[in-house]
């Protein structure tokens, strides 16, 4: 069987193999936290200082290499050193979406790999729609609960797991002590790759959500199943559409994402020791 064929026929199986592989790789037995960084949140993992190591995804079991510019498909492991407390963070440049059409195995196996590698908290940021008239482009935004528009889980059988608190309430109140402007928000998962129409997102928006995007939702159904914590932050990178009348383009997402990364991996430095 080949690597592929694993991940669709036994993925957890996969997430095993390619745990053990990091493992034997990066040196490091168990890491304690992973990070999922989104379209134009790259650049704030620079924050976290020099990874001690660093691969493509796809030379691990059941990764693809990347689709989208922006999600660079490398992983890097870091160690993070506070108050004496030394950390390991797992980190993944980029994600596989439900867009690319190669099906959700793909999309949830980074966060089955990171639980399977030891991390007990994982972190999953994205660049998003604003929808809430009231968020500007820049603004980071915490996730406080989702609505699934695309109707694909990540499980399957009688696995009747209770999302009540998917996004973690104790992990969210850390945080905004770390910054206590930050909002939070409903974010919409949207297969995509068409952003919405104007209709769609007024319906959104009458359905109570603040956020729409094309990611995350999978990666914490599928991470908070395996029994870890969950924080899930937005990047808002455009308004939505129809909410100013502009066009909405991925060039735009890419450069508020830049602008956002130095406060963004601030952010993700301070509030992770204070995690676990
Ligand atoms: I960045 O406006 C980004 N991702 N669905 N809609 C959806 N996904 C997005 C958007 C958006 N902006």
């Amino acid at each position: 069987m080949t690597q592929t064929e694993l991940l669709f026929k036994d993925p957890l199986a996969a997430a095993e193999q390619a745990a053990q592989e990091i493992a034997t790789k990066t040196g490091v037995t168990h890491h304690d936290v992973a990070l999922v960084m989104g379209s134009g949140w790259i650049s704030a993992v620079d924050a976290l200082g020099v990874p001690a190591f660093e691969c493509n995804a796809e030379e691990f079991t059941g990764f693809f290499p990347p689709a989208v510019e922006g999600h660079s498909g490398k992983v890097r492991s870091y160690e993070i050193d506070s108050d004496g407390k030394k950390l390991r963070a797992l980190v993944f440049l980029g994600r596989t979406h439900l867009y690319e059409g190669k099906g959700i195995e793909p999309v949830v196996h980074s966060v089955r790999t990171a639980v399977k590698a030891g991390c007990k908290v994982i972190i999953l940021t994205n660049a998003c729609g604003g929808i809430n008239t009231s968020y500007s482009v820049g603004q980071p935004v915490l996730i406080r609960d989702h609505i699934s528009l695309t109707a694909v889980s990540p499980l399957s059988g009688a696995t009747f797991v209770d999302l009540t608190d998917l996004y973690s309430k104790r992990i969210r109140e850390i945080v905004k002590r770390e910054d206590s402007s930050l909002q939070e928000g409903v974010y919409v998962h949207w297969r995509g790759p068409t952003y919405e129409t104007p209709a769609e997102i007024l319906m959104m928006r009458t359905m109570g959500a603040d956020l729409v995007g094309m990611s995350t939702v999978p990666e914490a159904i599928a991470a908070h199943a395996l029994g870890a914590e969950v924080l899930g932050i937005s990047l808002v990178t455009n308004a939505a559409a129809g909410v100013t009348g502009e066009k909405l383009n991925h060039e735009e997402v890419i450069a508020a994402g830049k602008a956002a990364a130095d406060r963004m991996g601030a952010l993700l430095k301070g509030v992770i020791p204070k995690l676990l």
